[in-house]
């Protein structure tokens, strides 16, 4: 089972190959070297990403009060555990590292750097259903509560103010949106998930399976964490009408694996939708139905935040940032025409261009980087795509996926 997550494990991820002789482990560290402090290292030092790895899950919390880096809300700090283990537990709840795809050793195999893979420890507020856990890989540190991370997880109260200083380049504020980063493609054909690291013809750099046949496919970062993730959507094109139960099922982190979020929201019938509709690096949920546009600031169940018309029925609902102020919002797209509002209001659109129709879908994506998102048409693996709002040609096209994909961008800020 431990080599499963490495062979699906996104292109974009590097393994560490375990040579033991190479390795820095605590134990060749001074006393009061940093790799013997006591604490495991942050995924966004090893990682790249402030989320937990592939083949890693939350096994608990704790948070601290009363520093600036969320706003003056709390800041939440979570241990990632090795998800399987080779060998048994017995009564600890965890194993040791060498029954894991993770190895102990100093972060970048340096004394000066925390520790990876070392601590047998679990706080045990989240995935108390897994019997028997790895060692701790890393840790994140959020705003969001970890029950809005990880279903899983209670929220019965752990505060810590020792760590409350602990931190890593890139993590703070953590307010600071991670993104924008460069659109890639992906494309959902059935349950199986391509990703793609450039806009270029080619085939996957990886592929994994994740939900069911008939689900609507999003991506998004849902925490802040740097890297954009697969959900899924049930129910959207079949249900009981007028029942609230589209369900909502969200990764976070790369690749295959049980949903960290599972949420009810919406009816069968709505479009479901993913933004970042305040601006807090954190992507969230949304529906339109018919023209009727829901959108919401947290990943929950609950009233919308925003709730407002824009379009008429039948358009196909699309989102982004056309003006590029870290804030998503709102378009529809009628035939080849593309009517494109910044604002969560009703109103008129603030672009009105044409661009592709016919067979296909329409996929946005901010595909040069410059933080405002662009318009494309994907068309049985034909994507063309294009940077400005206004009426034009394709700036790019490639291949990608087939007349049975349905077309989503991702992206990744390392
Ligand atoms: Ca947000
Ligand atoms: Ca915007
Ligand atoms: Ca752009």
């Amino acid at each position: 089972m431990v080599g499963t997550a490495l062979v699906a494990a996104p292109a974009t991820y590097i393994f560490r190959p375990v040579t033991a002789y190479a390795a820095v482990v605590p134990s060749q560290c001074g006393s009061g070297a940093r790799c013997n402090d006591g604490w495991t290292d942050f995924c966004s030092n090893i990682y790249g990403v402030n989320t937990c790895p592939p083949g890693s899950m939350v096994a608990g919390w704790w948070r601290a009060q009363g520093n600036g880096y969320c706003d003056g809300n709390h800041r939440y700090y979570m241990d990632c555990n090795a998800s399987s283990c080779s060998c048994g537990c017995g009564g600890s709840g965890t194993c040791h590292h060498s029954c894991t795809s993770f190895d102990c050793h100093c972060s970048h195999d340096n004394c000066n750097e925390r520790k990876t893979g070392c601590t047998r420890f679990r706080y045990g507020q989240c995935n108390n259903h897994e019997p028997c856990l790895g060692p701790i890989v890393c840790r994140v540190v959020t705003c969001i509560p970890p029950w809005e991370w990880d279903s899983s997880c209670s929220s019965t109260v752990a505060v810590s103010q020792t760590t409350i200083n602990h931190d890593a380049p890139g993590l703070h504020p953590d307010t600071t949106p991670k993104g924008p980063y460069p659109a890639r493609p992906a494309v959902l054909i059935g349950n199986t998930w391509q990703l793609r690291n450039s806009l270029s013809s080619g085939g996957p750099q990886s592929s994994f399976e994740f939900g069911v046949d008939g689900d609507v496919p999003l991506m998004g970062d849902f925490s802040n964490s740097g890297v954009r993730t697969v959900a899924v959507v049930r129910n959207a094109r079949e249900g009981v009408a007028g029942e609230e139960d589209l369900e909502w099922y969200m990764r976070q982190v790369e690749g295959p694996g049980a949903p960290e979020l599972v949420i009810k929201y919406g009816r069968p019938g709505d479009i479901p939708v993913i933004g970042d509709w305040n601006g807090n690096g954190v992507h969230t949920i949304g529906v339109v139905r018919g023209n009727r546009w829901l959108l919401k600031n947290t990943n929950r169940s609950g009233s919308p935040d925003y709730d407002f018309t824009f379009g008429q029925p039948g358009d196909i609902p699309v989102v982004g940032d056309w003006d590029g102020n870290g804030r998503t919002s709102i378009g529809m797209v009628r035939g080849n025409r593309w009517l494109l509002r910044n604002s969560l209001s009703s109103g008129g659109p603030d672009y009105d261009l044409n661009f592709g129709g016919g067979n296909g879908h329409p996929v946005t994506g901010d595909w040069d980087g410059d933080g405002r998102t662009g318009v494309g048409w994907f068309d049985a693996g034909l994507w063309r795509i294009r940077n400005q709002l206004f009426s034009g040609g394709a700036n790019a096209s490639f291949t990608f996926g087939n007349a049975n994909g349905t077309p989503v961008t991702w992206g990744r800020n390392a």
